[in-house]
């Protein structure tokens, strides 16, 4: 008979290749060496470590999929979700760190950046001596970025930025913002800012429940003068869909990086554990909580990993991510609540980090495309009928 792998069961290292093995070693090595320390205290006290950027930087943990010649790692898409698992696994808001630079500043400048944009920032904001932000939700308009409202009106020798930007994940600390506005004809174009510039500003967000290791922020643009070498090559949604599709499909893997740390958690916190003279392992409730959380797991991986290869092999549409992102971002959110209530009292206390994990992947199920708003996706893909709207 041949052995069973419960904390692998579809043996997913044995399908990586020995460099894809490398890269999450150094990321895990990295994530339980560096980041967890710092975690607990990040999260109590609401406190954003940026020397983190530059630490990811050295090890080639930012831009994972940019071309060496701008500074990036030139890895493939499955290891950029072998991080995010890794990283994510000690806390999401260390991955929206990493995966905000990665996929939502560094995938836009090379893709639409023209050479002398690619040249100018993304070397540094590979190395980590930049920190980048991208600006597409506003206080109106989050699900519907369609309808938002910033402009980007034509003056001689460029563009002069006006609105406000919700919800950015490192606006705060970000010397690169990669903003979405409308021109002149009503169409949306990417634009790159840089702090200090005149009428921009970036004011944080407090009082956050989840997340808390990850400064957001406003994006506020006060007739922000952009030079028109600074706007990015491309038009309409497609442009910063562009950047969710690869952000998303790192958070299907993150999110199971968060979902692991809870069952392992919940697993030997039972085991341990003994109430009525036995460990609570011993009691079928608690076995089958363990099993829905390891079938769920071992499926959201292989799942992920499966859309990796299509990645990049070019052949994923981009409603898969939405599949991916939906289905392990709630999964994840329900795995984490059980292994909170298996804890029973200690569950509550920060020093488990079960329940940080709980209030991240609430946050996590809901940026990028809600869970509902991706339900909407694959119901439109699959009966041709669009309910977003009447
Ligand atoms: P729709 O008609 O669907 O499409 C408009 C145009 O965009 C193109 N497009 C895509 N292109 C590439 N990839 C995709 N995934 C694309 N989805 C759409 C589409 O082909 C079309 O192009 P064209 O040339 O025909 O005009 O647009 P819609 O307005 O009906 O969209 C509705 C909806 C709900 C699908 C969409 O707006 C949506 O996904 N809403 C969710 C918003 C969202 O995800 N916001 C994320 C903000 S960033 C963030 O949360 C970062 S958190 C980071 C962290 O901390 O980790
Ligand atoms: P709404 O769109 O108002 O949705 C509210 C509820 O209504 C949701 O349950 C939604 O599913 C539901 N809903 C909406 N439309 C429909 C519909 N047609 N049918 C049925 N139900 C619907 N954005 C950025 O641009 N950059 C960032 O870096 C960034 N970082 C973030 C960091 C954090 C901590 C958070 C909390 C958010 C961040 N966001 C960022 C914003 C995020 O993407 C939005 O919050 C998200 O897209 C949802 O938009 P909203 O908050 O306006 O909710």
């Amino acid at each position: 008979k041949a052995s069973f792998h419960w904390d692998d069961p579809f043996m997913l290292s044995e399908q990586l290749t020995s460099e894809e093995r490398q890269v999450q070693q150094a990321a895990y090595d990295y994530s339980q060496g560096r980041l967890l320390p710092r975690v607990r205290d990040s999260f109590r006290n609401e406190q954003t470590d940026a020397s983190i950027f530059r630490e990811m930087g050295e090890l080639g943990l930012l831009g994972a999929t940019i071309p060496s010649q701008y500074g990036g790692a030139d890895l493939n898409y499955v290891c950029y979700g072998l991080v995010a698992r890794e990283v994510e696994r000690v806390d999401s808001g260390y991955r929206s760190m990493m995966s905000v630079q990665s996929s939502l500043v560094m995938v836009p400048s090379n893709e639409f950046g023209t050479e002398a944009q690619k040249q100018k920032y993304l070397p540094r904001l590979a190395s980590g001596e930049w920190i980048g932000c991208f600006g597409l939700t506003e206080p109106n308009h989050g699900s519907d970025p369609g309808g938002m409202i910033t402009r980007a009106r034509s003056v001689p020798g460029g563009y002069e930025l006006s609105g406000a930007k919700m919800w950015i994940t490192n606006s705060p600390i970000a010397d690169v913002f990669v903003v979405w506005a409308k021109n002149d004809a009503g169409k949306i174009r990417g634009f790159i800012l840089e702090k200090g510039w005149k009428g921009l500003s970036a004011p944080a967000i407090h009082g956050k429940v989840g997340l808390r290791t990850s400064v957001t922020g406003e994006i506020v643009m006060d007739k922000v003068f952009v030079p028109a070498e600074n706007e990015l090559e491309v038009e309409g949604l497609k442009g910063p869909f562009t950047c969710l599709n690869s952000a998303r499909y790192g958070i299907s893997w993150g999110a199971m990086g968060a979902a692991e740390f809870c069952w392992q958690a919940a697993r030997q916190y039972t085991l341990d554990r003994i109430q009525f003279g036995r460990p609570l392992a011993a009691n079928q409730l608690i076995q089958k909580k363990l099993a829905d959380m390891q079938t769920e797991i071992a499926l959201g991986l292989q799942g992920s990993l499966r859309l990796g290869r299509m990645k990049d092999e070019g052949i994923a549409a981009p409603e898969i991510t939405s599949l991916m992102k939906r289905n392990n971002c709630g999964k994840a959110l329900d795995i984490a609540r059980v292994a909170r209530d298996m804890h029973g009292g200690n569950g509550i206390s920060d020093e488990y980090g079960v329940i940080r994990h709980v209030v991240n992947l609430e946050v996590v199920n809901t940026y990028e495309g809600t869970h509902d708003v991706h339900a909407l996706i694959l119901g439109r893909a699959q009966t041709g009928i669009q309910a977003f709207s009447a």
